[in-house]
């Protein structure tokens, strides 16, 4: 009988941390599964960040660096450019990625650095009990917004993606999400393209995915992916923002 599904080897047989119903879990799995498919699991680093998947490096068996908040870009930058023969990759979340770490991720897309950013956009603070991120959506309610965020107050969503695809070091830019198994396939195959594309030497690749935090939305996970679909979606669409096939080169 032909073997449909195994846990892959670079995910450890550990306890999880993660809450019932947090995508985290499935995205480790998705960078695992790419990985191991490139052959690139002796020679890829991840950069953990802070936020719950400050944790990673207990799941993904891979060498790792935990970076302060928002400074995973730029470790990731030292790391690469040390040791240019290896994968490095991010993982971050919004608070980290679009809060404190905004310019770090700016500069290291402009620079064209060859890495690979791994965005998880669950629009919330996820670890710290649920505060406004900068991707909470308009009307949202967190811990810091309880009757939901005011444009005129807090600003409007940053939109990770439609922002990083107009920078020149930027070759391939990619929404996802991961609340549907069409999605999750979607999902893994932007992972390998983008791993693909620092491989071939591209410059600055970033896969954001959009996710659910049942817990500090105040679902069920059932209910948290019905939410996604119906309120992330519309804010954040799905699709390739920048290619370098598009780029003509
Ligand atoms: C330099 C620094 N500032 C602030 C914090 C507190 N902190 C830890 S996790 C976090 C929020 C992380 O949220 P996000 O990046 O969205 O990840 P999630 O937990 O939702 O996966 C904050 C503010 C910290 N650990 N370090």
């Amino acid at each position: 009988m032909d073997k449909v599904f195994s846990r892959p080897r670079s995910i450890k047989d550990t306890l999880m941390h993660y809450c019932p119903g947090c995508t985290h879990g499935i995205v480790h799995r998705l960078i695992a599964e790419a990985v191991e498919d490139m052959g690139l699991e002796d020679t890829t680093i991840g950069i953990a960040p802070v936020g719950c998947a400050v944790f990673a490096y207990n799941y993904l068996d891979f060498d790792f660096i935990q970076a302060a908040h928002g400074r995973a870009p730029a470790v990731a930058t030292g790391v690469k450019r040390v040791l240019p023969e290896h994968t490095v990759f991010t993982y971050q979340g919004d608070g980290d990625l679009a809060a404190i770490g905004t310019a770090e991720i700016v500069h290291a897309a402009m620079r064209g650095e060859n890495i690979t950013v791994i965005f998880v956009n669950n629009a919330i603070y996820g670890m710290t009990g649920g505060q406004m991120a900068p991707t909470t959506l308009v009307g949202q309610r967190s811990t810091t917004c309880q009757k939901g965020r005011e444009a005129k107050v807090s600003g409007y969503p940053i939109r990770v993606s439609e922002m990083l695809s107009q920078l020149d070091g930027a070759c391939y830019i990619e929404r996802v999400a991961c609340d549907t198994p069409a999605h999750v396939r979607a999902a893994g195959k932007a992972i390998r393209k983008a791993f693909s594309a620092q491989v071939e030497e591209r410059g600055f690749s970033m896969v954001e995915v959009v996710a659910t935090c049942s817990t500090n939305w105040g679902m069920n996970p059932q209910e948290a992916l019905v939410w996604l679909k119906e309120n992330m979606l519309p804010a954040y669409p799905l699709g390739v923002y920048k290619s370098w096939k598009d780029a003509g080169s």
